[in-house]
């Protein structure tokens, strides 16, 4: 049979990020024993974030006559999907009190149960009768639980301040979320003596890492977690221990300022200041080491303080330059190496990211102890305080005796000396992992240490020279077949020489090929069979163009986006100076290329991985109907425009894209715009234009002067306005599903102008872009810049740039005549969709 309402099955089917809003108002912030929840669609309170993030909310305490963040728990997993917290996070809601999903700023998570064992689908939590709240896998084992039976537990509660409470007939909490912190804190909450804030290991990995946060009895102090202990930032509060009370530090309005040590006694709660309702915080220790405060501005989340400021800068973080890297004051990062020798014992992991750190040329070998050697520093110290007494290994030891300790043991990576005041002895550090060195300035010069690193040396006597004299012995022994080997190494010699010589030529090939290899900071070759081993032989078809087609793929952790060229006539000399080119390009706002493959005949490239794919999905409004906020939008011109601002003027040869449009534009689960595909680029010099002989890029974002065929990057430029108002107008500069006369969008921005009614073009998807109409019609003003027809009234991109930052205004003298030439346009448009010029560039394509 049927369906009696075929369209409002299709209104539902094709708009998924709808749904929500038609939910039943939702206000539940308590449960009560004997409920059980299953990780599944039937939570009432699944919401789906453009960034891929859902939550499934059990409890929610929302305030209703707000709309805005509010606490809720439930179960939580971010982009893939795939591995569920049991969690607390900062959600939206509208005064209805419903979840909603605004494009900006996904869901805050601010503690979690299992963090280290994510669960799966269809997990589940049970607050049992006898008041234990157990969560349990898929499979039914038993991943976290409160421990509570039989405490006499009455309910759960979410509170305002987002604390997750079991409490019992006195309202007296019997456990709570906020005594078991994992790596944040939020506005009110207590971190007591003895408890930890643990960071994440990676920015990918919820598993607790290396670096925590503490309060001991006499400070805050944070640590990396190695053997010994090492610390990176110390707030000691004097006296305390002689009081005889307990520190504690609690999170108030932000700044660190207010983020004090208080005593118990002295102190009561109601001293603290506590951010205003309509601003949300909270504070979380980062996988770097920082301690960072979130608070939300209308347009999402923004770090608004770094609370541990260490010095000198942020170079005494313990991993901003990796294992074994020196941070010098300004952020660089170099290896170690000896003073007035060329030796080099270190050498960086990664030539293109110094902060990856350094590794021993050498590695350490506890089978040669007799091998090891203390390497001196000068000038370089470390960030961890030596005279801590939870960190020393010895105190009061000559310098000397030090560094023999570390000699000894195998596990020591460095003996760090610090002398004691007015005294020839001083503390000794023997850490056994080395993180991040520093560059000491004379003008710091705040730890008076010196520092030895411990390396391998090559051994003196080889056994090489030993088996060389006793093979000369055979030699001479066996005398009598000599000159037979002789003769017979002379005819082997003619038959590879001979061999050489037909094989020159595809050794010189060979050759090329590997010197490529070679070169510092080029992007990784992989095999063809390993991009298939990482795509699951080319299973998740991202995208398709006329050059071919993009597939999902993962190289360990790192997902990537593996563009494989068909069809491709250009030899491979060809292609490995252009990925040459593109692997040299580095910005921010492009997208990087991380390695390629020139194996047989196959042609790939492999890029970073945008999670939120091209933008065209996201104005155009094909498969959904999101529509983005006008912050995102601008945020989105304004990295396209720092993107062509780089390479048409920062990069070290004048770099002209020539194929911008909306689907070269990708974007990350931030929706931080990237431009991809160089493919088509051409290098220009610096002075003159130079005259192309093929039309490339593709109809709808062409230039007026491709039809004369002088071509300088201020294409870029022209396509750049297109894109800004296919991205404000929300819909294609081309678009034949229109009635005749708007099917050129530039067309009619020419009679909207001259009938001032420009906003009438405004995207009317959602009410934000109306709001902020006065700001869009700067854009568009800016837009219709770099559409002026004489390609030397185009504003360059550098000032469109300052432009969107505010920094300068946009000419006012412009021509507003934008399609002189209408008609024969729109003909050539046509007549090239058909005859698309294939052989542009192998490396474009959209995606
Ligand atoms: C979710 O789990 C519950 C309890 O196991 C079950 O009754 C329900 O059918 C499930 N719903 C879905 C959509 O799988
Ligand atoms: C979850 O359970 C349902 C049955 O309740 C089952 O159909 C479904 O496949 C399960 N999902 C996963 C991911 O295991
Ligand atoms: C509950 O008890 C188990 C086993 O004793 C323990 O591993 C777990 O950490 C406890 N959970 C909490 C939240 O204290
Ligand atoms: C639950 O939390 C709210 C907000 O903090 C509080 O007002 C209320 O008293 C709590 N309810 C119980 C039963 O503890
Ligand atoms: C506990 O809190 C609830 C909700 O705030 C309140 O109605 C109740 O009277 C409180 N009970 C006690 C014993 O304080
Ligand atoms: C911790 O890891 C999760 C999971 O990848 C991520 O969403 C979150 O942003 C990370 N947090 C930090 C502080 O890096
Ligand atoms: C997170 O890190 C842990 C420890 O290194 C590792 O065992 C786990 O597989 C990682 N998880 C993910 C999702 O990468
Ligand atoms: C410090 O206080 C604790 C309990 O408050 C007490 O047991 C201990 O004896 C005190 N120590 C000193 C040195 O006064
Ligand atoms: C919180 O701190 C900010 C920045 O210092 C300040 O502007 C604001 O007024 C403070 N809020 C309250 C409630 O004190
Ligand atoms: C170390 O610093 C001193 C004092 O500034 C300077 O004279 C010396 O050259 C520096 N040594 C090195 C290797 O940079
Ligand atoms: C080198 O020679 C020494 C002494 O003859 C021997 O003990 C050692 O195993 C040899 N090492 C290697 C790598 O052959
Ligand atoms: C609030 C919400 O969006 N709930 C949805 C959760 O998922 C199920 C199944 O997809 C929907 O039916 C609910 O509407």
């Amino acid at each position: 049979m049927r369906s009696p309402y075929p369209f409002l099955f299709f209104f539902l089917a094709a708009q998924p990020c709808l749904r929500f809003l038609i939910a039943q108002p939702f206000d539940y912030p308590t449960a009560a024993p004997s409920t059980f929840w299953t990780n599944n669609l039937s939570l009432k309170h699944n919401v789906t974030y453009p960034d891929g993030s859902m939550v499934r909310a059990i409890l929610l305490r929302s305030n209703p006559a707000f709309f805005g963040p509010s606490f809720a728990a439930g179960f939580f997993c971010n982009a893939a999907c795939d591995a569920f917290l049991f969690a607390v996070f900062i959600v939206y809601t509208n005064s209805g009190a419903e979840i909603t999903n605004p494009m900006i700023g996904s869901p805050q998570v601010v503690w979690s149960a299992n963090r280290d064992r994510p669960v799966r689908e269809n997990a589940t939590l049970h607050f049992t009768e006898d008041g234990n709240l157990v969560l349990r896998d898929a499979d039914s084992t038993i991943v976290w639980s409160t421990n509570t039976s039989g405490q006499s537990v009455l309910g759960l509660n979410i509170t305002a301040s987002g604390n997750l409470l079991l409490f019992d007939r006195q309202n007296a909490s019997i456990w709570q979320s906020f005594d078991h912190p994992t790596d944040s804190l939020v506005p009110g909450q207590t971190l007591r003596e003895g408890q930890r804030l643990i960071a994440n290991i990676s920015t990918t990995n919820w598993t607790r890492g290396q670096f925590y946060l503490t309060v001991l009895a006499d400070g805050l102090k944070a640590f990396v977690d190695s053997s010994p202990l090492q610390a990176y930032y110390v707030n000691e509060v004097s006296g305390l221990k002689a009081k005889n009370k307990s520190a504690y530090v609690t999170f108030t309005n932000g700044s660190l300022a207010i983020f004090t040590l208080f005593t118990k006694p002295d102190v009561p709660d109601e001293n603290i200041i506590l951010p205003s309702a309509s601003s949300v915080q909270y504070m979380r220790l980062e996988s770097d080491g920082h301690l960072k405060v979130y608070e939300w501005r209308t347009t999402g989340w923004d770090i608004v303080d770094d609370v541990m400021k260490l010095y000198p800068d942020n170079c005494a973080y313990p991993t901003v330059c990796g294992e074994y890297g020196i941070c010098s004051n300004n952020g660089q990062c170099s290896c170690p190496s000896e003073t007035n020798s060329s030796s080099n014992y270190f050498k960086q992991i990664d030539d293109r990211h110094p902060n990856l750190g350094c590794s021993s040329v050498i590695p350490l070998s506890c089978q040669s102890l007799q091998d090891h050697q203390l390497l001196a520093l000068e000038n370089v110290t470390y960030f961890s305080s030596l005279a801590l007494e939870n960190i020393i290994s010895l105190s009061s030891v000559a310098e000397e005796s030090c560094k023999q300790t570390c000699l000894k043991n195998c596990s020591c990576k460095a003996a760090i000396f610090q002398y004691e005041q007015n005294t020839s002895d001083g503390y000794c550090f023997l850490p056994s992992q080395l993180f991040s060195l520093m560059n000491n300035q004379p003008t710091v010069t705040h730890y008076n240490s010196n520092l030895y690193l411990k390396i391998q040396i090559v051994p003196r006597t080889t056994n090489k020279t030993l088996t060389s004299s006793t093979s000369r012995k055979k030699i001479m022994g066996v005398g009598a077949i000599l000159g037979f080997t002789i003769g017979a190494l002379f005819v082997l010699f003619l038959i590879v020489g001979i061999f050489v010589l037909f094989n020159r030529k595809k050794n010189s090939h060979m050759e090329e090929e590997d010197q490529f290899d070679q070169i510092p900071g080029m992007p990784t070759r992989f095999s063809f069979e390993e991009l298939k081993v990482a795509t699951g032989n080319f299973c998740k078809k991202l995208g398709e163009g006329g050059f071919g087609s993009v597939f999902e793929g993962d190289l360990g952790d790192m997902r990537v986006a593996v563009k494989r060229l068909d069809g491709i006539g250009q030899g491979k000399k060809e292609f490995l100076a252009e990925v040459e080119t593109i692997g040299s390009i580095h910005h921010i706002c492009l997208v990087r290329l991380i390695g390629f493959c020139a194996e047989r005949s196959y042609r790939l490239l492999v890029y970073e991985y945008m999670c939120n794919g091209s933008l065209d999905k996201w104005i155009f409004y094909r498969n959904q109907d999101v529509a983005l906020d006008w912050q995102t939008r601008r945020k989105i011109i304004t990295h396209i425009a720092k993107a062509l601002s780089y390479l048409h003027e920062e990069c070290r040869q004048r770099i002209a894209h020539l194929d911008i449009k909306p689907q070269n534009i990708l974007l990350d689960d931030n929706f931080n715009a990237k431009v991809s595909d160089f493919g088509l680029a051409k290098m220009i010099d610096r002075d003159q234009s130079h005259v192309m002989t093929r039309m490339r890029g593709t109809p709808g974002y062409l230039a007026p002067e491709w039809l004369t065929s002088k071509i300088t990057e201020k294409v870029d430029i022209y396509s750049f306005g297109v894109v800004v108002m296919e991205i404000v107008c929300g819909r294609k500069n081309l678009d034949y599903s229109q009635s005749e006369e708007s099917i050129h969008l530039i067309s009619l921005l020419q009679e909207k102008i001259k009938e001032d009614k420009l906003l009438d073009l405004i995207d009317n998807h959602g009410n934000d872009m109306h709001l902020h109409r006065e700001e869009v019609n700067e854009i568009m003003q800016l837009a219709m810049w770099c559409l002026q027809i004489d390609s030397n009234k185009r504003p360059f991109m550098s000032i469109v740039v300052k432009i969107l930052e505010g920094a300068m205004n946009v000419e006012t003298c412009l021509d507003y005549n934008f399609v002189t030439t209408t008609p024969m346009m729109l003909s050539n448009m046509n007549h090239l969709d058909a005859s698309r010029p294939q052989s542009a560039s192998l490396l474009s394509g959209p995606r």
